[in-house]
């Protein structure tokens, strides 16, 4: 058994296969910290939670083992199988006794909560209330427990909830698929990226058939959930022409086309996923790579709406995203998927996370009052688990392969044991500080010299990149595609070195984002940075204003936030002061600004200082 997040390393569409989970080992850096604080805190502190919130005891009165009320909303069995999913990932790389303990015992209680006929959900217990009630989520749970049972057939070897899973999936196709008698359709997707997963591993064809179906089927009228109320467009998928309504409802849809397309290779689903997804990027998303701007109806709203304050940004929209973009990278091996990948993680993903591993953000906003802080807890607590699963299963998104060689999509500290598409075993080490500093170590480590190509991503925002092997400086290579392709005999040892350009960056907004108009806001690298009223005591950070000028100088110096280093940026700038009236004739006007330093921080590393004031965007004078 492998490893794998995503097992495309069968899939006749694309163009990189994956690594498993267990190929990639952190050596210390930045994502080991998350794994570390993962499987410390917020692994096994979820799972207490879910004890105290009756979560699991939801699945033991269905069993029968215990006598007690359900609790928590209809999806909320999604969120024990979630955690299950990333527990299975941790504990293929690192034992942690009182995880394993919960994740033996929980699989258990799922497993005994199935009914005789596969069906399997804790809310809806009257056979004649399946497929009944309006956005039920049947389908979205089910699509979680078929990813968290491959997670831990393929991490752990262990195939109770595999089996389990495929049983639940024969009934659900029986019932509802391409030739059952139930019109029911997926108002809240999951299951269909979870379909052409398990087609993936089972080898059925059947899985990738239902995806295909859910995507391209419609509820009746009256199911329908309207996009303001939390739901998609009313279109099949190779229909719709931006992504609007509910963001995570519309992440996992695409991620669930983009895997059928990377297994049928039909060129609707692949012309709808480049709009979809170009309109995203370049219309839609936040700079943090958040995703969905509007509170009402948890959605995606019109093109360059994109408030900051309320700005809705739910985590696992973030996440969501992500996913989407590796499986794009892994279907077409573009680097600007890579690139959007790596914004969004660094910033509107982990944002979510506090530097503890104990509270997370359900929305992101890009500026703050003071009003916004981070749970240990939500009654709907889809982001925590989402969140956990995604740091579990990061060591994943490193590196991948094709005919010719290995590529590196992320940079940090770890050790890639894995092998060449012909089976030849390959070593690489990653020495680096990435994101704090752009020169990246990498020594190669074949068993024996064996040319190939190694494939190095060069972000779009790094204006030039110096590589070197064995000291000596190569040529001027350009990136194809995102990558500068290295192909050479290589022998143990070699050492190769890549200088990113780590500059400071001063970022506008289209002019139609009227939210950042005449605001800039700091890059450094992948990161994004913020003005936190912690580190500014006695400026009000709404009433700052800094220029381009202003950021180019910069100067980088290192900070701990809550135990942990970054990166922070002094910067000059001004606090705005003006002549006392709320309004006044422009001539009247009196700016009477005067100058300050500030300092800005990198986004998600905000709110772990106590409460605070925030702002992403800056004014310029
Ligand atoms: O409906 C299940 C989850 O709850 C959604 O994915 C989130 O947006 C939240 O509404
Ligand atoms: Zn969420």
């Amino acid at each position: 058994m492998t490893a794998y997040v995503v097992d495309t390393s069968r899939s006749p569409h694309v163009k990189l296969h994956p690594v498993p989970v267990t190929a990639v080992r952190y050596t210390g850096g930045f994502w080991r910290h998350y794994l570390d604080i993962t499987a410390e805190r917020s692994i096994p502190g979820l799972y207490r939670l879910f004890e105290s919130k009756g979560v699991v005891d939801n699945f033991r009165r269905v069993s029968g083992r215990k006598d007690c009320p359900r609790r928590g909303p209809r999806y909320t069995d999604s969120d024990v199988y979630k955690w299950m999913e990333g527990a299975a990932y941790l504990l293929a790389q690192r034992d942690v006794p009182e995880v394993r303990k919960s994740f033996d015992g929980v699989i258990d209680e799922i497993v005994a909560a199935q009914d005789p006929d596969g069906y399997l959900n804790t809310m809806y217990r009257d056979p004649a209330e399946r497929f009944t009630a309006y956005d039920s989520h049947e389908f979205y749970c089910s699509g979680h427990y078929f990813q968290a049972a491959l997670a831990v057939l393929r991490c752990l070897g262990d195939d109770r909830a595999y089996q389990s899973a495929l049983r639940l999936a024969d009934y659900l196709d029986s019932r509802c698929g391409p030739k059952g008698e139930t019109h029911w359709a997926s108002t809240h997707p999951e299951i269909e990226l979870a379909l052409v997963e398990l087609y993936r591993q089972s080898g059925d064809r059947k899985h990738l058939e239902f995806a295909q179906l859910l995507l391209e089927r419609l509820p009746y009228e009256t199911a329908w959930i309207p996009p303001s109320s939390g739901g998609c467009q009313p279109l099949p998928f190779t229909q719709r022409q931006t992504l609007f309504g509910h963001a995570v409802r519309n992440m996992y849809t695409a991620i669930g086309a983009t895997g059928v397309w990377s297994e049928n290779g039909d060129a609707d689903y692949g012309r709808t996923i480049r709009r979809l997804w170009n309109n995203l990027v370049g219309r839609q998303i936040y700079i943090t790579g958040g995703v969905g701007s509007r509170y009402s109806g948890e959605m995606i709203g019109p093109d360059y709406e994109l408030p900051n304050r309320l700005a809705y940004a739910e985590t696992c929209a973030a996440i969501g995203f992500v996913l989407w973009a590796h499986h794009n990278l892994l279907a077409t091996g573009e680097g600007t998927f890579a690139d959007w990948l790596e914004q969004s993680l660094y910033n509107g993903v982990i944002s979510g996370l506090a530097l503890d591993g104990e509270t997370y953000f359900y929305q992101n906003p890009l500026a703050s009052f003071g009003d916004h802080r981070r749970q240990a807890w939500y009654d709907t607590t889809c982001c925590p688990t989402n969140m956990v699963r995604l740091m579990a299963s990061l060591p994943a998104f490193f590196y991948s392969t094709d005919a010719q060689g290995v590529y590196v999509h992320l940079y940090d500290r770890n050790t890639l044991d894995w092998r060449l598409e012909d089976g030849t075993p390959i070593r690489l080490e990653q020495k680096t500080d990435y994101p704090w500093d752009g020169r990246v170590e990498i020594t190669v480590n074949p068993h024996k010299s064996v040319e190939f190509t190694l494939a190095l991503r060069v972000p779009h925002w790094s204006r030039d990149a110096v590589i070197r092997i064995n000291g000596q400086p190569q040529g001027n290579s350009s990136p194809e595609s995102g990558y500068l392709r290295v192909r050479r005999v290589w022998s143990p040892c070699d050492r190769v070195e890549l200088e990113l350009d780590m500059h400071v960056r001063a970022m506008t907004s289209h002019p139609l984002v009227i939210n950042n108009h005449q605001r800039l806001a700091v890059m450094r690298g992948p990161l994004v940075y913020c003005l936190e009223s912690v580190d500014q005591p006695d400026l009000p950070v709404h009433q700052l204003s800094t220029t381009s000028e202003d950021i180019d100088e910069a100067v980088a110096e290192g900070l701990q936030i809550a135990g942990c280093g970054v990166i922070a940026l002094r910067l000059a700038g001004r606090r705005i002061a003006s002549s006392d009236r709320l309004y006044a004739p422009v001539a009247e006007r009196k700016v009477t600004d005067s100058p300050v330093e500030m300092t800005a921080i990198p986004y998600f590393a905000w709110a772990n200082r106590g409460v605070s004031q925030m702002t992403v965007w800056v004014a310029q004078p």
